[in-house]
């Protein structure tokens, strides 16, 4: 049976490059759901006319918030997937066929379109915080995954209908991609087009990367502490969980998040102290690490580099402001954040 399918897209003042994201992705769907954020300018009528439902938050409230709005609606009217792009323009909506063919073969499988084999592309310091958010939602989502950060992708709406989202603005994507990945689902990449044009970015590197991070961070403690006490247990997503328990309240939450990021490269140590004291104790523990035949101490490893990361990102800012161009970063976090898998899939047995 074919699958009740159509393209969301959550905007926020794209009025222009709306127009044409709708046109390209209604060749390939029969509907495109536009959720507009409290634009101020004209892209809730640009689309409209250019054939696209709209609704609308009444306010802006940031990406991941649209996403869920969006997401109730196709679960009301019964819909199977959704392919989710960008409104600016950056994704080539002649990718639609290949998700749709991707998701033929693989129907309860995310599919996420990948950007990391356009480096060229891709601005540098972007690319390089691409990589490092790569290995540690990976490990999160017990797979890898190549490209975490990417917002054009398929979702089965089965598998968001089963997740308690707690997250709002960029965070949400990797909210989806690390919950559905830890309670067992396959996260599938494609290789996507991308354009970096002129369409400018809402993203605040600083701050959505911190939220980003601190999310990552917290919820890899969470994930371990379980993994670590309890036998045999690669997938510790629960919908009741400490996280979604805390995620109810902002500030408690932004609290919370940040006493476990200051503990977290010392809880980290002692995780790998246990994963190599235990194994008899306690059976198969940090199952996720072991199916998957992942080296803790590659991560120990790379957590302690964090900072050293920062302290090369500043002095080749410095040595760039004193007319030296130096490229040191680049290589560092290859090293350090390289690809750990050598086994697709955990079994749980
Ligand atoms: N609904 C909504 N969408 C947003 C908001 N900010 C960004 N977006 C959309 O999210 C997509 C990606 O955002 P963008 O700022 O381009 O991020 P980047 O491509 O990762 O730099 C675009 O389609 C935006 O229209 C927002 O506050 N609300
Ligand atoms: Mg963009």
């Amino acid at each position: 049976m074919a699958s009740k399918l159509c393209v969301i897209i959550p905007a926020y003042n794209a009025s222009r490059t709306i127009r044409d994201v709708i046109t390209g992705a209604l060749k390939h769907v029969p509907t495109v759901i536009v959720g507009d954020d409290g634009s101020t300018d004209e892209t809730a009528d640009i689309a409209r006319r250019a054939g696209a439902t709209v609704i609308a938050t009444g306010g802006n409230r940031g990406k991941g918030y649209v996403l869920q709005m969006l997401f109730r609606k196709l679960i009301e009217d019964g819909y199977d997937a959704a392919i989710t792009i960008d409104a600016d323009g950056q994704h080539d909506t002649e990718d639609i066929p290949a998700f749709i063919e991707t998701h033929r073969q693989h129907s309860h499988d995310i599919i996420v379109g990948s950007r990391m084999h356009e480096q060229e592309v891709i601005p540098r310091a972007r690319y390089n915080s691409m990589h490092i958010a790569r290995f540690y939602i990976s490990l999160a989502a017990n797979q890898f995954i190549e490209d975490t950060q990417c917002g054009y992708r398929l979702y089965p709406i089965a598998l968001i209908r089963n997740l308690t989202l707690t997250t709002g603005k960029y965070v949400t994507e990797t909210e989806i991609l690390i919950k559905a990945g830890d309670a067992g689902a396959v996260i599938r990449c494609m290789d996507v087009k991308v354009i970096y044009g002129n369409s400018g970015s809402y993203y605040r590197p600083v701050l959505d990367t911190t939220a980003i991070t601190a999310y990552v961070v917290t919820y890899l403690i969470m994930k371990w502490f379980k993994e670590a006490f309890v036998p045999n247990r690669p997938f510790t997503y629960t919908q009741t969980n400490i996280m979604n328990l805390m995620g109810r309240n902002k500030i408690i939450n932004m609290l919370f998040q940040t006493a476990v990021v200051i503990v977290s490269i010392f809880v980290c140590s002692l995780y790998f102290i246990q994963y190599k004291t235990m194994p008899n104790l306690i059976r198969n523990n940090f199952a996720s690490l072991r199916g998957q035949e992942i080296n803790f101490s590659r991560i120990v490893l790379a957590s302690y580099m964090l900072p050293v990361v920062l302290l090369l990102i500043i002095a080749e800012k410095a040595a760039g402001i004193l007319g030296f161009d130096i490229r040191t970063v680049d290589g560092f976090i290859r090293r350090y954040y390289p690809h750990l898998w050598t086994v697709r899939e955990v079994n749980p047995s």
